[in-house]
């Protein structure tokens, strides 16, 4: 397995991931990293936390299903978060000299799924605030660009928080543990512009991608649209979310999701913090001067 970056990640990288708050990157990883996700991911889905829960379930009982912050309990994600070049390829894109790793989510789709992530940024619904959030987006499978999530370039830098859907909703079955976020005291929040509009203003990108490629954007940019799977194809994603050095605990009065405000009290921290504990384990530090 690779535990360096098969090629450089370059200043060229860097700008264009910090332009467009995204950046595609083919062949990242080699194919066992990509098997050891996949039987991480068959693990999990066998036990899965109090958190993992179907997000939409059609007729066809074709689903979509969704877990996350399960890491220290697979050991096959959490090999991966350790010794891959993931945290490099995070610190190297965000420009940090510190990579703390926060958590990892994962969307499965069962072959044919219909059902469309909706647009939504992550940082302003996180527990932190800051520029370097990102989030590597890891298809375990092929997947074409009409089915691949897809992002709005340059949206990181609108300087806006967008109101965004509930994603407590997206529970089929009534799951307990779901946190459901009320937006309604979002006194600043515009409402999210209509990206698959015909106007055609705001250019939602995605890719044809290939197990090893990657999809790295900035928490703040917007994303969604993925879904739509043609008959046979099934969607299987690992993502990885890391933190950089501007990063600091921030509790959102209007709701997080994920919620991990209980977590982050328990080990200590509070807002404004740093996250420098071992629950954000720090994975790279740049030996650059
Ligand atoms: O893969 C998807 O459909 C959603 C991914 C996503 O929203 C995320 O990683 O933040």
């Amino acid at each position: 397995m690779n535990r360096s970056l098969p090629y450089a990640i370059t200043l060229d990288h860097a700008a264009e991931y910090d332009r467009d708050g995204a950046i595609l990157l083919k062949g990242v990883f080699d194919p066992d990293w990509i098997a050891l996700l996949d039987a991480g991911l068959t693990r999990s889905r066998e036990a899965p936390t109090d958190r993992g829960h179907a997000w939409d379930r059609d007729d066809n009982q074709r689903e979509m299903y969704y877990d996350t912050f399960a890491w220290r309990g697979i050991p096959e994600y959490r090999r991966f978060i350790e010794e891959s070049p993931c945290a490099e390829l995070a610190g190297r894109l965000m420009g940090s000299k510190t990579v703390r790793f926060f958590f990892e989510a994962v969307f499965c789709r069962s072959p044919g799924c219909q059902f469309r992530t909706p647009w939504h940024q992550d940082e302003p619904y996180w527990s932190v605030d800051g520029y370097q959030t990102c989030t590597v987006w890891i298809p375990l499978v092929p997947v074409t660009a009409a089915s691949a999530l897809a992002v709005v370039p340059g949206s990181h830098r609108w300087g806006k928080r967008f109101l965004q859907a509930d994603f407590g909703q997206f529970n089929p079955d009534g799951h307990g543990k779901v946190p459901h976020s009320d937006f309604s005291g979002l006194t600043d929040a515009v409402p999210m512009p209509d990206i698959d509009g015909e106007s055609g203003t705001y250019h939602p990108t995605s890719f044809d991608m290939a197990p090893g490629d990657v999809l790295v954007f900035n928490g703040r940019t917007i994303h969604g649209g993925s879904g739509r799977l043609d008959g046979n194809q099934e969607l299987r994603v690992f993502t990885a979310k890391w933190c950089g050095d501007d990063v600091r605990v921030a509790f959102k009065d209007w709701g997080m999701d994920p919620d991990y405000s209980e977590e982050m009290t328990s080990a200590g921290l509070a807002p404004g913090d740093t996250l420098a504990t071992d629950l954000y384990p720090e994975l790279w530090r740049s030996t650059a001067p």
